[in-house]
């Protein structure tokens, strides 16, 4: 990717609008909230006009599902997950300009204008199709309100619109038996009237557009989803819906209908910035209108074709508007090895983070950004959130301001002392400090999150290191000027640790600057060895970081087990139907036997198989079994297994394999041991 330092005028930063059907999770944090605000900081840091925008999706079938299932309006849905959404960001710390909602009558009006403009250009084709209607409940099938079997990965629980396991965009015609969500029904098949954005009419424009303008300064995993949509050929999409809950169709005879929720979800990011302008007295226009302003769109993988495809196809067609930039779209945080869920309740709700962890917003954001999904899909794990609190922010960094502050009070009452003559130690610090703010720079202007603060703790790391090695503890009984040499340099560490960590820690870096007596300067300042004059009084110290105890940790993770246990008793197997009855002959060709696993380790190059020896009584023998992701080799050795013996042997990646484990597997594919009660010889038969 290209890392060249832009010269717009101007920025608007949107960052996705969560639908108001739940709570937001550390999922929605990592991938696009947290790294939006540090760019945005960054930005407003070095002095540049900045716009960042928010708000909630209110619209769609999401919504309308949700009030159902509550017994509620959708109305009453929104209004409750708005307000908790937008306090939660609040209390993270996400700075946006405004946090708006498209349910507003701006956003109404905004998007209905918007649909009328392409209307009356003749951009949409209109068409009468047989879309699915469920003849119980009297209603059209939009989107979520049918489910039914991917075609593509062969998700049993796939939506009208999407799949959520393989992330493909579907139409509801293409699922495989489908249901409706209302009432189970089987949908049948009845005429209806919409109208279609023709995205094929793009295509020659977007393959120029993104496969060659944008192919060196977009993510790959962006360009790869668009370059995948484009090359399979792109249809005219729907913009309309039978629905009764969103932005009516502002054209005549269309009782009943709206406009799609990806059609006016990304004008929601227009509305919001003249809600904005009429608020502040600003005009709007220039943020979506001039070519000297840089938009960027910050989101999760799945919505990477509607903001890199269609919303720009949307924006071509208006005609007034600019397109983004870069739309810096990030993979998928996992909670411990699961995908998050909002169904499930498989996630780190911030609000509940917020009472359990009440002034720790920060070690989240850090945790957060260190780790983040940006390349490929990650994991977030306890263990991982309590030693990157332990043994970097609290031992690293917090621990190196809190020796300086604290020397500084206690040998000279609190006041920066003066350098005097240097070192050779003292130079190499005070040569790599101007280096830190360009290097955190070029990796934030080019998205790279996770390596800029890298780079901001390597310059913790530096100052700490300088402190346990000039050890002033040690010097200060002799050679006095020798610590105020030390403990100025660690201070001007601090200084700049407190300005260039403001875009990802800024609780700690306020309380920091408040302890400094500092402000907040502008990014180019940092950097200088001088940030703190000598003289100057400090506040009394205070502490950045604590230590986050194993009991916590237990806490959550005993928590997230529970629920686990509860999805297993809400959601047992379905039994499949008895298979075809065999033979008592049969039955006693297979030759099952008790087995103890000797030996297991993984198979290189596969995700699943692990390669066992078992102590079949007969033999110790070879097993490839598919049970990697649910079972640590090393847990394995001594455990009692149920075993077909005179299975054939056959060669799985090359290893050859006799004889097959028996497993249960669980509604959620999980698979556990049928281990006999007590200690068998192995080679005992089972009958
Ligand atoms: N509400 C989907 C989501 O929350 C959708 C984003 C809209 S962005 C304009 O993932
Ligand atoms: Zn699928």
């Amino acid at each position: 990717m290209k890392t060249e330092k832009d010269t717009f005028r101007r920025y608007t930063v949107t960052s996705a609008l969560p639908y108001a059907n739940g709570p937001v999770h550390i999922g929605h944090l990592a991938g696009v909230y947290v790294p939006a605000d540090i760019y945005v900081r960054y930005l407003r840091q070095q002095g540049r006009d900045v716009l960042f925008i928010g708000g909630s999706d209110e619209h769609g079938v999401p919504i309308t599902i949700k009030a159902r299932k509550e017994g509620i309006t959708p109305q009453q849905v929104v209004d409750k997950y708005h307000a908790l959404i937008r306090d939660s960001f609040k209390a993270f710390g996400i700075s946006f300009d405004i946090y708006s909602r498209t349910s507003n009558a701006i956003h109404h009006e905004t998007a209905s204008a918007f649909f009328r403009k392409l209307y009356e250009k003749g951009e949409f084709v209109d068409k009468v199709t047989a879309n699915y209607f469920d003849p119980e409940a009297g209603q059209f099938l939009a989107d979520r309100y049918i489910t039914g079997t991917c075609p593509h990965c062969g998700n049993e629980k796939a939506y009208g619109d999407q799949c959520e396991r393989c992330g493909t965009s579907l139409n509801a015609t293409d699922l495989i038996n489908p249901r409706s969500t209302l009432s189970g029904a089987e949908p049948v098949l009845k005429d209806t009237h919409h109208y279609y954005l023709p995205l094929d009419r793009y295509e020659p424009w977007l393959k120029e557009w993104i496969l060659e303008k944008h192919r060196d300064d977009w993510k790959v995993n962006v360009y790869g989803q668009c370059k995948s949509w484009i090359d399979h050929g792109l249809q005219p999409r729907a913009v309309t819906r039978d629905l009764d809950w969103g932005v009516k169709v502002p054209v005549d005879g269309t009782e009943g209908k709206v406009l799609y929720v990806w059609f006016d979800a990304p004008i929601g990011y227009i509305s919001a910035t003249r809600e904005w302008g009429q608020e502040q007295g600003k005009d709007w226009e220039p943020y979506w209108k001039d070519e000297e302003t840089k938009m960027v769109h910050f989101i999760g993988k799945d919505n990477i074709v509607f903001h890199c495809i269609i919303f720009p196809a949307m924006l071509k067609a208006e005609g007034s508007y600019i397109l983004p930039v870069n739309v810096p779209a990030n993979e998928f945080l996992n909670l411990e090895g699961d995908k998050i869920s909002t169904s499930n309740n498989w996630a780190v709700w911030l609000h509940e983070y917020l009472e359990e962890f009440p002034g720790q917003q920060d070690v989240l954001r850090y945790v957060l950004t260190a780790n983040a999904p940006e390349t490929k899909d990650n994991d977030f794990t306890w263990k991982d959130f309590q030693t990157r609190n332990n043994s970097e922010l609290l031992a690293i960094l917090g621990n190196f301001v809190n020796r300086t502050l604290v020397l500084t009070q206690k040998y000279f009452e609190g006041r920066v002392p003066e350098a005097g003559e240097l070192t050779d130690e003292d130079r190499a610090v005070l040569e790599a400090l101007p280096h830190f703010p360009g290097r955190i720079s070029a990796s934030l202007e080019s998205y790279r999150f996770r390596e800029a603060l890298a780079e901001y703790m390597n310059l913790a790391r530096l100052g700490n290191k300088y402190l346990t090695d000039t050890e002033p503890w040690k010097k200060i009984k002799d050679d006095e000027a020798r610590v105020r040499t030390i403990l100025n340099i660690s201070l001007q560490v601090c200084a700049n640790l407190s300005q260039l960590g403001e875009p990802f820690l800024p609780f700690s870096m306020q309380k920091l600057r408040d302890m400094l007596g500092l402000e907040l300067f502008s990014w180019e300042e940092g950097g200088r060895t001088e940030l703190l004059q000598p003289g100057t009084l400090l506040s009394q110290p205070g502490l950045l970081f604590s230590k986050i105890e194993d009991s916590e940790i237990e806490a959550q993770v005993n928590k997230l087990q529970a629920t686990k246990e509860t999805n297993l008793a809400n959601n047992p197997v379905k039994a499949e139907p008895q298979k075809e009855a065999v033979s008592y002959d049969d039955f006693v060709k297979m030759d099952l036997r008790v087995g103890t696993i000797m030996e297991a380790e993984k198979v290189a190059k596969t995700k699943k198989l692990l390669k066992l020896k078992i102590d079949t009584g007969i033999d110790q023998r070879t097993v490839v079994s598919g049970i990697a992701e649910y079972f640590e080799p090393a847990d394995l050795p001594g455990r009692q297994v149920c075993i077909l013996v005179n299975l054939e042997p056959r060669d799985i990646k090359g290893i050859p394999s006799q004889g097959m484990i028996l497993m249960a597997e669980d509604a959620d594919g999980r698979l556990v041991f049928m281990q006999p009660g007590d200690k068998v010889s192995p080679g005992a038969g089972v009958k």
